[in-house]
């Protein structure tokens, strides 16, 4: 091969190698945002068919004053830490209604994605000049141990139905470690998409306009990009799945024909059958009894909840 004109990242290579060496094949959902998936993702934001964003920004905008007090009760400065800041517009909305009421705290939203860390920053320090923003680079995991150790008081932000992005069970575990890191007077704020009529969810991941197709196959051409492979885009195609019984939307990218692909940084060539499916995404849906059960199972309390008017969606305030 020529000479290798990118650079190779270890836990993409470890990852790209166990998931397509794998029967049935997967990707991780988090190799969907790269530059390019995160502004494909914006678009997808966008859209009128991706209700979640808009019930979310409906949510905050007519409860920030709510949560403004559970949050500035104590009446000291705390640490509100964002878990996936994306770009922050919602967000912006309670920062914006704190910073307005003179409350005292640092914002430190956490993202492995630099690149997001910085466009965020230079956003926000413009809107909001009296923010305290810090920024911190890393996995949530490694970063909430981290907040473990400080005696601040915090205020967890796990927005945007992120948690969906875990199937089930990893959900669990991952609220299991933030319970953990958390004390007696600190909050959790999730964001829960919420079972609903199946064909407004599978809309939402199957847009008329291959706008979430885009956003899917981007996976592929990243790894073409990235790790130097061979991918046709036009040989696979997406195919979102929602089973309304488990609440679970899926995401799928099939190989439309029987074909070998070669991956130069792996130095191998996976095969795929005709119609071979690769898993690249999982987007669990709630409702307010699977809510209860994971909080009480963990030492958590349900606070409040916040809905949008239809109960597309639930923000739900946790606490120890
Ligand atoms: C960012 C994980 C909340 O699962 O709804 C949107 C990602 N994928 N359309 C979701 C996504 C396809 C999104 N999350």
């Amino acid at each position: 091969m020529g000479v290798q004109s990118y650079i190779i990242d270890a836990d993409i290579v470890e990852a790209v190698n166990q998931g397509l060496s794998s029967t049935p094949k997967h990707l991780p959902s988090w190799l969907l945002y790269d530059a390019q998936g995160d502004q494909i993702f914006q678009s997808i934001m966008r859209m009128p068919e991706y209700y979640p964003t808009g019930c979310e920004y409906e949510i905050l905008r007519n409860y920030r004053k709510h949560l403004s007090h559970y949050f500035t009760n104590a009446a000291d400065s705390f640490e509100l830490i964002e878990l996936g800041p994306g770009d922050g517009v919602k967000t912006q909305l309670l920062l914006a209604y704190l910073l307005d009421q003179e409350t005292n705290f640092t914002y430190i939203p956490i993202d492995v994605s630099e690149n997001v860390l910085d466009l965020l920053k230079n956003r926000l320090s413009h809107a909001l000049p009296k923010l305290q923003i810090q920024p911190h680079t890393g996995r949530y995991e490694e970063a909430l141990l981290l907040f473990k150790e400080n005696k601040n008081r915090k205020v967890i932000l796990f927005l945007g139905a992120n948690i969906g992005n875990y199937p089930i069970n990893s959900a669990r575990q991952f609220i299991n470690k933030i319970s953990k890191a958390m004390s007696p007077e600190d909050f959790l704020l999730v964001g829960f998409d919420l079972k609903k009529d199946p064909r407004v969810v599978q809309l939402a991941y199957d847009d008329p306009n291959g706008i979430t197709k885009a956003f899917n196959l981007n996976l592929l051409a990243r790894l073409n990009r990235e790790l130097g492979a061979n991918f046709s885009l036009d040989q696979f195609s997406h195919f979102p799945t929602y089973d309304p019984e488990s609440a679970t939307a899926k995401s799928f990218l099939v190989s439309r024909r029987k074909q070998d692909v070669y991956i130069d940084a792996l130095n191998s060539t996976f095969h795929f059958e005709a119609w071979e499916t690769i898993h690249t995404e999982v987007s669990q849906k709630y409702d307010l009894q699977m809510i209860d059960d994971m909080a009480s199972k963990y030492n958590l309390e349900v606070a409040d909840v916040f809905y949008d008017k239809n109960k597309y969606f639930a923000d739900v305030l946790l606490r120890k």
